[in-house]
């Protein structure tokens, strides 16, 4: 095995001993237990049972009476338990040595801790405490995501902490936080069923939440139509009312000038508008400049879809807006989402029944993973680390005096700015995978290499974690217990199926072992997930998250819990055991702490915010150089940076290996038939993947799936360009070029090391 490049490998061993295995027989077999628990992988959080037999899962069972899903799954959740017994899973600690055939040796898990924390200790005594650096993940459970925020601030002490959320869900968020006071989406799924309009802006639905397809095709079936806004006929476009072919990076254009006929027909609400919003008129005038033939040149939607499109939702009586990266993968990201806000307030049916709107999430716990101070910016609670009474609340929880918190840090892409400039000496990297993962990734491994120390906590040992010093054998999901949120808001519970197996330990465990070994161990002596999240409910009472009602056993009861969920009345302060949280945001009358009762929203005037959603041209547009539009994005049978996904067999047969999208013109014009090799070249570099012809994409436009490694990573061709305000990468629109090649890539020879 020594010399197999990493994909080569990735498909030998997905096909490898532990699949032949499970053909012997494995999954037939009896279980001595069924687990009810939920996917590991999207944001939808499906329920589905696990079987479990010798301290292993076996195979699954659909779990009906979970309300969101009904047992369905996608591929992604039938094959999920494939990966536990894998033969690449993590089982010891793995220090770097370079006498070794793979460049790793394993060492005891004891040692490595304390190796760790002589290593961080060091650094720490020679350069302060924000040499080190911590970055976190949204699939990590919402009391690892706390813990791993307390432990940056209070055993650290560094301001540098940001997690991988940062690449997926910030624009929504800072939209959202923005207009609404408060970042969630709106209603619970099944108001969708019933509604008059659906509008999908930016998300491939059926491949990448294919249970939003399924509430959308029972909304279909019961008339409402359906409207989606992608350079691609996805598959949910294939069966809608009306498509919009916009050219990548032009979506707020597009909502400007929908707005604008809006107001031109009226075709908006001025009573709802006048009396619970402010910011209407700057918007206004700010739509004025987009007559529709305007939208139309600019954005590439023909007039007459325009037109169509803001009659369909301005005359609607209930409707549904949902969008996701497409439109949120910007360096106007923030923007783009606030141009669908816009769309929803002037229609003043927020709040009313079968009407809502939000962003589809993306992690497993993209929503809990986001409220409780992972981010460079953030403490407990939705609270703001810039905030005095925030702080002051948060180090009373925490038992530290306020000065002593760190302030605000930089977001991830930024942090490896400071590691390139050796202002960040020392990393400890949880549930990230950034060389795949960050756009122009070949200056993030250039980075990976300077940094003097470098410690990964994970399963696998993921393509970053080559560049580690050390690496941690984490937890997988099912090897522990804790809670997460899914796309609606509804806080869920994950379940333990299994122990770790060999020297890996809990995730949590490993957080705290360390800060034991650092010398360090106040505040991270809990016994259990369950102890983290009661502490977690105390810190994020009276925040926006304000968890402080939800227990695990509510959570079993009522299967889910909407937050916010309170302990005491907001009005009275009464104790509220019995409240069963929030499913629907902003209904008329609905009483929130911010507002305390001066209207819905969260804000203390209670009224919504219009903001001007301004187009700008984006960063490394096209050119004469470079005259295609790139867009990268999703299949759906891999997931992510690919770690999980291309270790498991079927996975990798359904989708073996990235393919270029291009469109039967281009192809011909260019002389690329189908299945031939084509090099796609950006500003930041070059890779050659085979043509995939289809008549589903903009003939100007190019779209490769991102879940591949080194030559064959999306990320080689993006660009780093962020949005100003959330600072999320622009990674669905940079200028390239492409041309025909002669014959395969010769792949750099990357080696996993040997366990
Ligand atoms: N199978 C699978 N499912 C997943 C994931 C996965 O990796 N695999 N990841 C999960 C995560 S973390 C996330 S964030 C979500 C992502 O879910 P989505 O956002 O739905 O997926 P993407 O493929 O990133 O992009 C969505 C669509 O945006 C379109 N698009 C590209 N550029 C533009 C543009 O400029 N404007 C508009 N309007 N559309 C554009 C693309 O053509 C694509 O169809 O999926 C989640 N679910
Ligand atoms: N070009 C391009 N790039 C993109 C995107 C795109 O659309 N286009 N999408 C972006 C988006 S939306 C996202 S969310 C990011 C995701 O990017 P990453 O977060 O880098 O991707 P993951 O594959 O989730 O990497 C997470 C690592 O965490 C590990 N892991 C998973 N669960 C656990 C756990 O419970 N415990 C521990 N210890 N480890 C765990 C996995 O094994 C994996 O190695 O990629 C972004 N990158
Ligand atoms: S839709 Fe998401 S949560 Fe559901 S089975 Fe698929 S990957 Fe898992
Ligand atoms: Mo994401």
């Amino acid at each position: 095995m020594a010399t197999l490049p990493v994909d080569d490998l990735a498909i030998t061993r997905a096909f490898g001993p532990h699949l032949s295995a499970r053909t012997r027989g494995n999954t037939s077999d009896e279980p001595e237990r069924l687990v009810k628990t939920h996917c590991c992988f999207c944001g939808q959080q499906c329920g589905i049972q696990l079987k479990v037999r010798h301290n292993e899962v076996i195979g699954f069972e659909p779990w009906e009476d979970f309300p969101f899903n009904r047992g369905m799954l996608c591929p992604k959740g039938v094959k999920r338990y494939l990966q536990g017994s894998h033969p690449d899973r993590l089982l010891t600690a793995l220090q770097r040595d370079p006498a070794a055939p793979s460049g790793f040796r394993a060492i005891p898990y004891a040692e490595a801790i304390e190796s760790a924390a002589r290593a961080i200790a060091r650094l720490q005594e020679q350069h302060g405490p924000a040499s080190i650096g911590v970055l976190g993940g949204a699939s990590l459970t919402t009391e690892k995501t706390y813990l791993l925020g307390k432990f940056a601030r209070v055993c650290l002490k560094t301001p540098y902490i940001d997690y991988n959320g940062r690449l997926c869900m910030v624009s929504a968020g800072a939209a959202n936080k923005k207009a609404f006071g408060i970042d969630r989406t709106t209603n619970p799924w099944s108001d969708m069923v019933g509604t008059e309009v659906i509008w999908i802006a930016g998300s491939n639905v059926a491949e990448c939440s294919p249970i939003t397809t399924n509430y959308i095709w029972q909304a279909r079936e019961m008339g409402a139509k359906v409207i989606v806004q992608d350079p691609r006929i996805t598959p949910i476009a294939r069966t809608c009312d009306l498509y919009l072919p916009v050219r990548p990076g032009r979506d707020a254009a597009l909502f400007a000038g929908v707005l604008q006929l809006m107001i031109e027909n009226g075709w908006i609400d001025p009573a709802f508008i006048e009396q619970e919003t402010v910011g209407f008129d700057e918007v206004a005038a700010y739509c004025r400049g987009w007559p529709a033939a305007r939208a139309a040149e600019v954005t590439g939607v023909p007039e007459r879809s325009i037109r169509q499109a803001a009659e369909l939702w301005g005359t609607a009586r209930s409707s549904f807006l949902l969008h996701a990266r497409g439109i949120e993968h910007h360096s106007n990201g923030v923007e783009n989402a606030l141009g669908t806000i816009n769309l929803v307030l002037a229609s003043g049916r927020i709040g009313k029944p079968k009407s809502g709107y939000g962003t589809i999430v993306g992690q497993a716990n993209g929503q809990g993973g986001r409220e409780h101070g992972q981010k460079c910016d953030q403490l407990p609670g939705w609270r703001d680390i810039r905030n005095p009474e925030h702080r002051r609340y948060i180090a009373s929880v925490w038992g530290v005096e306020e000065q002593d918190l760190p302030g605000a840090g930089v977001d991830a892409y930024e942090m490896f700015r400071k590691i390139d400039a050796g202002e960040i000496k020392g990393l400890v990297s949880i549930c990230f995978n950034p060389k795949v993962s960050l756009p122009d990734n070949q200056f993030v491994a250039r980075a990976l290499d300077k940094l003097d120390f470098y410690v990964a906590i994970d399963f696998f040992l993921n393509d970053t974690a080559y560049h580690a010093d050390l690496v941690l054998p984490g937890s997988l999901q099912e090897e522990d217990e804790g809670t997460v949120t899914q796309v609606e808001g509804r806080v869920i519970k994950i379940n333990k199926a299994v122990d770790c197996p060999g020297e890996a330990r809990r995730d949590w465990v490993v957080i705290q072992d360390l800060a034991r070994a650092l010398g360090r161990p106040k505040g991270f002596t809990f016994e259990s997930p369950r102890a983290i999240f009661e502490e977690l409910r105390i810190a994020s009472k009276g925040g926006v998250a304000d968890y402080s009602g939800i227990t695990y056993e509510k959570i079993e009861r009522q299967m889910g819990v909407f937050w916010p969920c309170y302990s005491e009345d907001p009005r009275t302060g009464a104790p509220t055991p019995d409240h069963q949280g929030t499913p629907r945001l902003f209904e008329p009358g609905s009483y929130n702490p911010v507002a305390k009762g001066a209207g819905r929203f969260y804000f203390p005037d209670g009224k919504a915010r219009f903001n001007v959603a301004d187009y700008r041209v984006p960063i490394d547009d096209v050119s004469d150089e470079y005259p295609l539009f790139l867009t990268t994005g999703r299949v759906v049978s891999q997931f992510l940076s690919g770690t999980q996904t291309r270790r498991i067999g079927p996975l990798v047969q359904h989708y073996p290996e990235p393919k270029i999208e291009l469109h039967p013109r281009l192809a011909a014009k260019l002389g690329i038939a189908d299945g031939e090799w084509a090099t796609c070249e950006t500003r930041r570099g070059a890779i050659t993947l085979r043509a995939m012809v289809v008549t589903t994409i903009r003939p100007d436009t190019l779209f490769i799936p991102y879940h591949w490694p080194g030559d064959k990573s999306a990320n080689r061709l993006t660009v780093a360009a962020q949005d100003p305000v959330s600072k999320i990468p622009q990674y669905k629109v940079c200028g390239c070029r492409l041309r025909r090649a002669d014959g395969p890539p010769t792949y750099a020879a990357e080696r996993e090391p040997q366990q």
